[in-house]
């Protein structure tokens, strides 16, 4: 496995953003550290909730459209950003020849590559520990997937980095496949981001399991409640830790002490949702043209495959 993120380099960002997000007024964390591996599980335990529909309808989608998106993609080489758990990806790998899985968590990633290495013995899987968002200028060339709809937890301005970034690493012609859950009845979204067994909400707590354990910290992670909110003006859905009561933290290895009023809110993650439209115009403004637009009967998830 090729590992960017030696070299201290995990750590570090973790501690420059946990340092950047606690002492923000409001406070808040990138959703990047939910993902160790006790993370990784809650969230594939979240893609099987009745509330949570996107990985459904992403690989139902997947289902009608993997021959489609392969045959027009003209590349035996896939390069998934964030590929997690790489469940829904083997429906694109049936005629590939290289997998390119990258990935923040080594251990997710290692566990996921050795698993499609023995389904498909003709492919080579050559894993990436790396942040998607820091090393896109090592990616081979191929068609670079992002699923799920992870682009929407980026904010506008860190999505046209990210799009323009990724854009000046690929080729004209280059294939690029991106997930997109799409803008819908605010119930369904709020639920899909709530569910009634409380497993998003146990996902949301996690980050302070990983800064508890990664930065010597003492976060008495039941303190805080789980809150899904959508914001309607800017069309994404946010989740965010209030504190139940007056909390006061010490995370050691920053030195730092922080302290939340009973009822303060910090966002650890926005997911936006997206119309056709509006990611026509971010592809376009990255030098992407949009060529198919895949969408579930319901239109609740969307596949867009453009161009470079
Ligand atoms: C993995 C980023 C696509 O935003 O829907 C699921 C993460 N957060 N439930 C999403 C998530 C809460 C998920 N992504």
């Amino acid at each position: 496995m090729i590992n960017h993120l030696d070299g201290g380099y995990l750590r570090q960002a973790l501690e420059h953003d946990v340092r950047t997000g606690l002492t923000s007024e409001p406070k808040w964390l990138p959703p990047k550290w939910f993902y160790d591996e006790a993370g990784s599980e809650l969230f594939s335990r979240i893609t099987r909730l009745e509330e949570y529909y996107p990985t459904r309808r992403e690989l139902a989608i997947l289902r009608s459209h993997a021959g489609d998106i392969v045959r027009r993609s003209g590349s035996d080489t896939l390069i998934e950003l964030g590929s997690g758990t790489s469940e829904k990806t083997a429906l694109l790998l049936q005629k590939m020849r290289v997998y390119m899985p990258v990935d923040v968590d080594a251990v997710t990633l290692r566990a996921s590559a050795r698993r499609l290495s023995a389904r498909f013995p003709h492919l080579a899987v050559r894993p990436v520990c790396a942040d998607f968002e820091r090393h896109l200028s090592l990616l081979p060339p191929g068609m670079v997937a992002f699923l799920g709809g992870t682009i929407g937890n980026l904010d506008p301005e860190a999505r046209e980095m990210f799009l323009k970034e990724l854009r000046s690493t690929r080729k004209p012609g280059d294939a690029f496949l991106l997930g997109a859950d799409l803008v819908k009845d605010k119930g369904r979204l709020i639920r899909a981001y709530d569910d009634a067994q409380g497993v998003t909400a146990a996902f949301n707590r996690n980050v302070l399991h990983v800064i508890n354990r990664e930065l010597n910290a003492d976060f008495v992670p039941d303190d805080f409640a789980h809150v899904a909110r959508y914001d309607e003006e800017n069309e994404w859905v946010e989740m965010r830790l209030r504190a139940t009561r007056p909390v006061r933290v010490h995370i050691r290895d920053l030195d730092l002490t922080v302290y939340f009023v009973r009822g303060e809110e910090m966002r650890t993650e926005i997911s936006a949702k997206f119309r056709r439209d509006g990611l026509a115009a971010e592809l376009a403004r990255a030098g992407f043209a949009l060529e198919r637009w895949y969408s579930d009967p319901d239109g609740d998830f969307a596949l867009a495959l453009s161009t470079a």
